[in-house]
């Protein structure tokens, strides 16, 4: 093997490696944290609702862009547990990244309660070190007003000529 080549599989591997492990994570002061600034814990919302995020002690950077001590928002949504540390946080409907620095996003929720969560991610979506987390926090979303049951009840055709 051509020792150019060899030399290439060799950064390669390590770059895999590198990847695998927790070297991609960034410190964090040890005071920083995140917080919801709205809504507040326990709060009875509405099914579309702005959610604000607040951070403590660190700087907001887009994904991609590697600064000290600075990060972007993750909105964990139902998750019972934070997911892995040591590689990139998953995107689902239950974990959304904010890349692009956004500090506040409308988001929808069905009926029921819902548990909210902020997790800081660095450029490469992976959380530092130690965990720049909110308290999770819980919301409640009421149930709609059974509006179409009065209609049936109140009869159909007559409701025409009212
Ligand atoms: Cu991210």
């Amino acid at each position: 093997m051509n020792i150019w080549i060899k030399g290439l599989v060799a950064c390669l591997a390590a770059g895999s490696i590198s990847v695998a492990t927790a070297a991609d994570r960034s410190s964090s002061p040890e005071d920083a944290y995140l917080y919801f600034i709205s809504p507040a814990h326990g709060e009875t919302v509405p099914g579309k609702l702005l959610v604000r995020f607040g951070l403590s002690g660190m700087g907001i950077a887009p994904a991609g862009v590697e600064r000290g001590d600075t990060g972007h928002h993750h909105l964990l949504i139902d998750m019972d547990e934070l997911p892995p540390a040591d590689e990139p946080m998953p995107a689902s409907d239950k974990l959304i990244h904010f890349g692009k620095g956004q500090t506040e996003a409308w988001i929808e929720l069905a009926p029921g309660k819902h548990s909210l969560q902020l997790v800081l991610g660095n450029h490469h979506h992976v959380m530092h070190k130690p965990i720049v987390k909110s308290q999770k926090i819980t919301v409640v979303v009421p149930q709609p007003p059974a509006e179409e049951d009065q209609d049936e009840k109140s009869g159909g055709l007559p409701g025409l000529f009212r």
